[in-house]
């Protein structure tokens, strides 16, 4: 499998195990997981030709991974990143003094306004480093990093959980506690 091909698996397992299973025609339970053979056959019933060892490759070689298999692999759900409603069953923890967020420039002005609010995903997504938040930001425009006081955020008895994959997610950050760049 190319790069190329992994990448383009990759975008469509978010899109069916993260937003719209229904695109193939697929149930994921309450906590998120689709049967791996049914996942299989659906795709390939819908044009999306992959074999078990190439969804497997996709699942291990993401750079993100953002998917993970049940131990003995009959299942596999996102690790994060859903619209529809899932429960991940995550545990809330204790966030480092300070996470970041990588969004564009344009979204300066309502972030000053609103604070950090989760759109159309279940959280807002965090990063424990400078170089993935300005990745992330990258996706939306010309790039700004925010520094955010997680430590002072969580004293708040706003929540906090970390993905499998390692992102935080939060509910919201108000604003006093968001660095903005000069
Ligand atoms: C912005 C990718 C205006 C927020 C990444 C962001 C991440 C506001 C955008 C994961 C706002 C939402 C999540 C406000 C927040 N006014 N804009 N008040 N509050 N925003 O894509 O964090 O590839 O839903 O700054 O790597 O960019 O999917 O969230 O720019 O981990 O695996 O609203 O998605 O992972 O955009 O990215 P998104 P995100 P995957």
């Amino acid at each position: 499998m190319t790069e190329k091909e992994q990448n383009k698996t990759s975008k469509f397992l978010s899109l069916v195990l993260r937003h719209k299973p229904e695109t193939i025609g697929l149930k994921l339970d309450s906590n998120g997981w689709a049967n791996t053979e049914e996942l299989l056959a659906k795709m390939n019933e819908n044009g999306q030709s992959l074999s078990f060892e190439q969804l497997r490759i996709v699942v291990e070689n993401n750079a993100k991974k953002r998917f993970i298999f049940t131990d003995d692999e009959s299942k596999i759900r996102a690790n994060q990143g859903h619209s529809i409603s899932v429960d991940l069953a995550l545990e809330e923890k204790q966030p480092p003094d300070i996470l970041y967020h990588g969004t564009a420039t344009k979204n300066l002005d309502s972030i000053k306004a609103k604070g950090l609010i989760k759109g159309q995903r279940h959280h807002v997504h965090l990063s424990a480093d400078t170089e993935t938040a300005l990745k992330v930001g990258q996706r939306h425009g010309k790039p700004v990093l925010l520094t955010i006081k997680s430590a002072e955020v969580h004293k708040q008895g706003i929540k906090f959980y970390q993905s499998a994959n390692g992102v935080w997610l939060t509910d919201f950050v108000d604003v006093e506690f968001i660095g903005f760049p000069e």
